[in-house]
């Protein structure tokens, strides 16, 4: 993988305008629409029941957001996912607070044993209760920085049967095969909510353009967290209000040259 690589996905993304359906949560809604516009996606929510598999077979990935779960969300998951996996459309998950109560953990099972799930992304907490391993979290945020995240994205990557992403300061994916690390970000993205949340969004757009969802996770992660170091130098410590809208245009105004200048990862293994 090349960082020239990265920035020609990104062009790709603005060409081809993918649409990214999304059963989010309440919180993040709004805010994960405008980044996936910056960033050249056609973001839709689409939850009824009546129409969620239809939504799911058009789109160029679905994103499944357990944020604010309720019963009859869950159940548009399962029809959208169910949908998707049929029409060979990538499914990506955001397990948000899985393992802060019974009812996430059981419905991140659910969804994991009933979808082929492309790509999981999360905190080191949301990622550990995944995988069955138990982890302490506080809501949906996790409490502290977990052991060894290389170990736990390749763990749970055999385990899940998935790509797996784990964020924080350093971010990590694996397919249980290769583990990569990617070193962009910004601690003001943990001041905003839904900067996970629209991450994953943002990894769903890259899949509609790029079948390797490694490649897609790792594309994503530096894109992303360039987007943040340059968004946050324009910030010049106002804060995270100033920051959230600082970092929605540098989504949309990063360049070819920003993401090979600020880009920053490495293969661990494989
Ligand atoms: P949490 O629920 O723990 O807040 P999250 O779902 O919001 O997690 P994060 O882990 O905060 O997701 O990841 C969102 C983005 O923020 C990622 O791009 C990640 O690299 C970045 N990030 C998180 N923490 C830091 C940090 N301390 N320094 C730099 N970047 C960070
Ligand atoms: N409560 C339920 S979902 C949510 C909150 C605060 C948003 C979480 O967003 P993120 O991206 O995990 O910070
Ligand atoms: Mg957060
Ligand atoms: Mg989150």
């Amino acid at each position: 993988m090349k960082i020239q690589e990265f920035s020609s996905l990104l062009e790709k993304v603005r060409e081809s305008n993918p649409l990214v359906h999304n059963i989010t949560n309440v919180v993040v809604t709004n805010f994960t629409a405008n980044g996936l516009l910056a960033i050249g996606a056609s973001p839709v929510m689409a939850y009824a029941h009546e129409e969620a598999a239809d939504m799911a077979k058009i789109a160029g990935a679905l994103v499944l957001n357990m944020g604010t779960l309720t019963e009859k969300e869950v159940k548009s998951m399962l029809i959208a996912g169910k949908s998707a996996n049929q029409h060979g459309v990538p499914v990506i998950f955001d397990p948000v607070g899985v393992g802060a109560t019974a009812y996430r953990t059981e419905t991140a099972k659910r969804i994991l044993e009933e979808l082929d799930i492309a790509i999981i992304r999360g905190n080191a907490a949301e990622i550990a209760n995944a995988a069955g391993q138990n982890s302490s979290i506080k809501g949906v945020d996790a409490v502290e920085a977990a052991g060894n995240t290389s170990e736990l994205a390749e763990s749970a990557a055999k385990e899940l049967g998935a790509v797996t992403v784990i964020t924080g300061k350093q971010d990590i994916v694996s397919d249980g095969r290769s583990i990569y690390a990617i070193n962009n970000g910004h601690p003001l993205l943990t001041k905003v909510t839904g900067a996970g949340c629209l991450l994953t969004s943002i990894i769903g757009a890259f899949s509609a353009v790029e079948k390797d969802p490694v490649k897609a996770a790792v594309t994503s992660l530096v894109v992303y967290g360039s987007a943040a170091e340059i968004a946050a130098e324009k910030t010049g410590g106002k804060g995270p209000g100033t920051f959230q809208i600082e970092f929605l245009n540098s989504l949309y105004n990063l360049s070819a040259a920003d993401v090979e200048s600020y880009g920053s990862f490495e293969k661990m293994i494989g």
